[in-house]
């Protein structure tokens, strides 16, 4: 641990931060103590900012500076992890201009782990029927079986939008579950600029993507609760949440609405909807004072991020197929490069 932690002072040294000529000394006494140590406040932004730029899959690296942290290395039980989840979101949503940001919860110690079950900090419950249909988002319903297991009771009548609790196991807790205050989950409701019968679809998304069931290894500690959030980039909403067949399905629904014929794959009624119902998610979130972005828009920047990169002397790990967005793929700069594969440390991982 203690090579580790040393090697880690060593690299963010290297990237500019200023680091006690005393740290590793201290560090030292710490594990000696405790069989572990804290970092602190820079040793962390340092974590957040590099597990971000070293992040393979995200195309919103430019602003990988831009990062601000929570220590709640602190935390002494699941109600108080569940309580910096919440000041996350609210001092991350900041209103609607989202600002990145990333909590530290205490780093694994001897095989015990803070861990936060759920996916991201927000979600919409998924519910089966006895039909065999599902109520919500699909990709929730294990999340959402197990929070009713755990007592969790959803509004009196079960929506497509239900906002599940917070699944947390603090070590020495049994697993319990936390509802998110209803003030602190900011929605936008989904228009259209020029399609007025789209509010009838009754659509809406939240506004911050909050990752939540990622591990984060640096200086030789395992930080296995450390949610991070950021703002959306449009199709994430418009073509994977609400267009994917598995999840909110809604593209037959708008082609009909459109009076587009259905029956005829050529006519391209899937892609026309499919651009509608982007354009409606972009229009909401901008009206709503919601941080957003398009995917041209970061396509750009992110290639103007591998430029900046390229004159430090580093290269940009990236996974073309995340990179590339599922709408109009090959009109964005991105579609038409190939990226280093290399891993690079601290990264945010499974577990
Ligand atoms: N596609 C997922 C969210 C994944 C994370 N996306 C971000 N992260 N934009 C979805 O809910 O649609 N972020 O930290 O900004």
């Amino acid at each position: 641990m203690l090579n580790e932690a040393k090697k880690f002072l060593l690299q963010i040294q290297t990237e500019g931060a200023s680091v006690a000529a005393t740290r590793s000394v201290e560090i030292h006494k710490e594990i000696h103590a405790t069989g572990s140590y804290l970092m602190n406040e820079e040793e962390l932004l340092w974590v957040a900012k590099l597990a971000w730029r070293n992040s393979e899959k995200c195309i919103g690296r430019l602003h990988w500076e831009n990062m601000k942290i929570i220590d709640a290395q602190s935390a002494n039980s699941a109600q108080e992890v569940f309580e910096s989840c919440v000041e996350l979101i609210r001092l991350s949503t900041n209103g609607g201009r989202i600002q990145p940001m990333m909590c530290f919860f205490p780093p694994s110690k001897k095989g015990e782990e803070v861990r936060i079950l759920n996916s991201q900090l927000i979600r919409y419950a998924g519910y089966k029927l006895i039909n065999g249909s599902t109520l919500g988002d699909s990709e929730q319903i294990k999340t959402t079986k197990l929070a009713l297991e755990l007592g969790w009771k959803p509004s009196k009548k079960k929506t497509r939008f239900d906002i599940l609790p917070l699944i947390i196991k603090f070590p020495g807790e049994a697993l319990q579950y936390f509802e998110i205050p209803s003030d602190a989950a900011l929605e936008v409701s989904i228009r259209h600029r020029e399609l007025p019968w789209f509010s009838e679809l009754d659509l809406k998304w939240y506004a911050l993507p909050a990752v939540s069931d990622r591990c984060v290894e640096a200086g030789g500690l395992k930080f296995t609760a450390a949610p991070f959030s950021g703002y959306y980039m449009g199709t994430e909403i418009g073509a994977r949440n609400f267009g994917d067949r598995h999840r909110y399905n809604q593209l037959p629904l708008i082609a009909k609405k459109m009076g587009l014929d259905t029956r005829k794959s050529d006519r391209l009624w899937l892609d026309r909807a499919m651009i509608e119902l982007n354009s409606a998610v972009l229009y909401s979130f901008r009206e709503s004072g919601v941080t957003i972005v398009d995917h041209h828009t970061a396509s750009r920047q992110f290639i103007k991020h591998i430029e900046n990169e390229k004159s430090l002397g580093r290269e940009v790990p990236g996974n073309w197929s995340w990179l590339v967005p599922p709408v109009s793929g090959s009109t964005c700069e991105v579609y038409h490069r190939s990226y280093s594969k290399e891993k690079l440390c601290p990264f945010f991982r499974s577990q």
